[in-house]
């Protein structure tokens, strides 16, 4: 029994000679020590020893065993030891490789426009207002005089959550919002996503971006929406950029009205950005209607208000020569790093 312990012994320290990774070594220590292992197998057949030798068999087990887990765990620290020194030597820091270069990336063109529309509009002390995506029906619709039969309320046109969520087809709810509130007066930009259940294509897409804009106020008139909105667009598209007003129809605005601006492509010569009429439509806008500051809780007969909408990606994409709005958002680097 003896014999056998020693060259259990033997083996083992003759085998953790040649280890050179923790896997092998755990390895080692299962086959002497684990349940399998040589010693609890000795310890096992000790059942067929006489009482005499039991004990005394018994201590050189034990003996052993501490012996052999005493060199398996120097062996595991040095070994720990010696393969750290190896990685840290092999992770030796040339400085004088040349660096990867970091390409830094660019403002999307998206978030350029705005920040410049925004800014401009600061500068005209305009505060910027934000609201939900999803809204109540009653906030994206009826609020604004879209009575319950309108097309745009129709299922084609826009997603609904359920019977009385949808997700918002325009800005306008912010302003209504902001109106119920009562703080008046009121001098509020809102900038944010929107979206209509359109098809896919060169110019259109179920998510866009709109700017609108609310003023209201005592002695508020068409000439002060006029005003306003031209220095708007001298600003964004330059100086001598000229502004015409057309008779338009909206729900929420009495009178309403569209602004074209002078073709900044051409400069009202003609060309193929303005489809050679010298002017490119750029934003709907118009006097609030009495319905909608009423149904907000503001007297009209004290109060009055103008209001403007416009699609920030159709500007955008006037403004940086964008032959397709999907290019804004398929986030391909090679467009992206042009702005
Ligand atoms: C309130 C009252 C009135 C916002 C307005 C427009 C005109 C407009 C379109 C531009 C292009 C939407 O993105 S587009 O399709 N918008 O022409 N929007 S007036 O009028 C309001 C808003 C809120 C309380």
């Amino acid at each position: 029994m003896q014999d056998k312990l020693k060259k259990i012994r033997e083996n083992i320290e003759k085998n953790l000679e040649d280890v050179q990774n923790l896997e092998i070594l755990d390895k080692i220590k299962v086959g002497a020590l684990g349940k399998k292992g040589e010693l609890t197998q000795i310890l096992k057949d000790m059942k067929n020893l006489s009482p005499e030798e039991k004990p005394k068999v018994g201590q050189i087990v034990n003996e052993t065993r501490q012996y052999i887990e005493e060199k398996i765990n120097l062996k595991k620290e040095s070994l720990k030891k010696e393969l750290q020194e190896k990685k840290l030597k092999e992770e030796t820091i040339d400085i004088s490789m040349p660096g990867k270069k970091i390409s830094i990336g660019t403002k999307h063109p998206m978030t350029l426009i705005i920040d410049e529309i925004k800014e401009i509009f600061l500068g005209m002390g305009y505060e910027i207002v934000e609201g939900p995506e999803i809204e109540e029906d009653y906030y994206n619709f009826k609020a604004l005089n879209i009575p319950e039969n309108h097309p745009a309320k129709d299922e084609q046109d826009t997603f609904y959550i359920d019977k009385n969520f949808v997700l918002r087809t325009q800005t306008s709810p912010v302003q209504i919002r902001t109106m119920e509130k009562g703080k008046l007066p009121i001098k509020i930009i809102a900038p944010g996503r929107v979206f209509r259940s359109d098809e896919v294509d060169a110019t259109h897409s179920p998510m866009f971006h709109q700017l609108e804009g609310l003023v209201i106020d005592k002695n508020v008139t068409m000439g002060d929406l006029k005003g306003v909105l031209e220095v708007f667009a001298k600003e964004l598209l330059g100086k001598d950029t000229k502004v015409k007003f057309r008779p338009h129809h909206f729900p929420f605005t009495e009178p309403s009205a569209e602004m074209d601006v002078s073709c900044f492509a051409c400069g009202g010569k003609g060309c193929r950005v303005c489809k050679n009429s010298g002017w490119i439509e750029l934003l709907g806008c118009g006097m609030v209607h009495p319905k909608v500051l009423e149904m907000s809780g503001i007297d009209s007969s004290v109060y009055q208000g103008f209001a403007f909408g416009l699609g920030i990606e159709r500007i955008a994409m006037q403004k940086y020569n964008i032959p397709d709005l999907r290019l804004m958002y398929e986030n391909d680097t090679r467009f992206l790093k042009q702005f």
